[in-house]
């Protein structure tokens, strides 16, 4: 069975744009792949979080993680804190990497964009410690949205620099995106890609929001004048948008949403968007608060840190044996 492994980064609420890009998928992948899901809770602090609500996002993000459907019977779930080797192999693959190489990853130059109080080094060799993520299980497989291929590339060019330097060592991973839904875009700017960075804006569909405020950003999302229902992402990016959202949760093609719309108002549309949407939400909630209930998250991610550390340790001793660190 081929590997598979992904992280998430809750930096603040799970939302539409992550289960769409990624969550969702993971939990179709689970049965076909030996999985590996994390919550990337070093990748959260390159820049200041509040402690009590990084807490919060955290455990919230374990129990979404559930009550999407990743099973802890099939997969593997762990904090990536719990699992030393992650920090351990993220330093010496910062050694591997150039500050060239580093400086050209798009995150870095919208996020050092955005950053007013100082850009720490570890949103600069953040990339690096996403390298170690996947490269310590032999992940053949890394599912994501579209903004994190460029790093999932940079962890294949360091796999195989390390793999010419010291020996066969490393599996080259490959990025998987989906076909429709790879970048969902905010619902109140679709040249952007929605993100919890928009903070309480309209664009943003959280996986957690009450189910009116949800209707009400889909029924207030941005559109255009055309007055026709096309999947045409550059004249029509609103509408693509909604369209993408409605086929990634229902299954129905595009065109033949599109089909069934010809002739009918913009209206209309978010209508059955924001219903296929709330459907989601609400299975989504009953069973988020079911696990929260359940008291089950703290042993589940002690099973799930104790295979990982066991993966993970023999590939970072053989990592430290090439390397000439490590010397008995
Ligand atoms: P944000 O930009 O909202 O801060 P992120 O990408 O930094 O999100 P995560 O929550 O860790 O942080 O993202 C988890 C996964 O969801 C990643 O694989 C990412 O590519 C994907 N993803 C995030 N936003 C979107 C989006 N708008 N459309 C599709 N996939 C997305
Ligand atoms: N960088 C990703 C989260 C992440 C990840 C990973 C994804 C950290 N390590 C390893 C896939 C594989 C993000 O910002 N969404």
């Amino acid at each position: 069975m081929k590997r598979m492994l992904s992280g998430i980064k809750p930096t603040g609420q799970l939302h539409l744009g992550s289960y769409i890009g990624a969550l969702r998928n993971f939990v179709n992948f689970q049965d076909d792949y030996e999985l590996f899901c994390f919550i990337a809770n070093l990748h959260c602090v390159t820049f200041y979080q509040e402690p009590q609500q990084l807490k919060k996002n955290l455990k919230d993000s374990i129990a979404l993680y559930l009550a999407c459907g990743l099973d802890p019977q099939k997969c593997t779930i762990f904090l990536q804190s719990d699992v030393p080797a992650h920090a351990q192999l993220g330093w010496l693959l910062t050694c591997q990497s150039y500050m060239g190489e580093l400086s050209r990853m798009t995150q870095f130059k919208e996020k050092s964009a955005k950053q007013t109080d100082g850009i720490t080094a570890g949103l600069f060799t953040y990339p690096s410690l996403m390298a170690a993520d996947i490269l310590l299980y032999d992940a053949d497989y890394v599912p994501v949205g579209d903004d994190q291929k460029q790093h999932v590339e940079l962890a294949r060019n360091l796999a195989a620099r390390f793999n010419n330097r010291y020996g066969e060592t490393f599996v080259l991973p490959e990025p998987v995106t989906p076909k429709i839904g790879a970048r969902i875009m905010s619902l109140s700017d679709p040249t952007k890609k929605m993100s919890k960075s928009d903070g309480i804006n309209k664009g943003c569909i959280y996986l957690l929001d009450d189910l009116n405020a949800a209707r009400k950003k889909i029924m207030s999302a941005v559109t255009d004048n055309l007055a026709k229902i096309n999947y045409d992402k550059e004249n029509q990016p609103g509408i693509s948008n909604l369209l993408e959202i409605m086929s990634a949760l229902s299954d129905e093609p595009i065109e033949s949403i599109v089909n069934r719309y010809q002739g009918c108002g913009y209206g209309q549309l978010k209508k059955e968007a924001a219903d296929i949407v709330c459907d989601t939400l609400a299975q989504i909630q009953e069973k988020y608060n079911e696990v929260i209930a359940s008291g089950k998250m703290e042993e589940i991610l002690k099973q799930g840190a104790e295979k990982a550390n066991k993966i993970s340790y023999k590939k970072l001793k053989k990592v430290q044996k090439k390397m000439g660190v490590d010397i008995f």
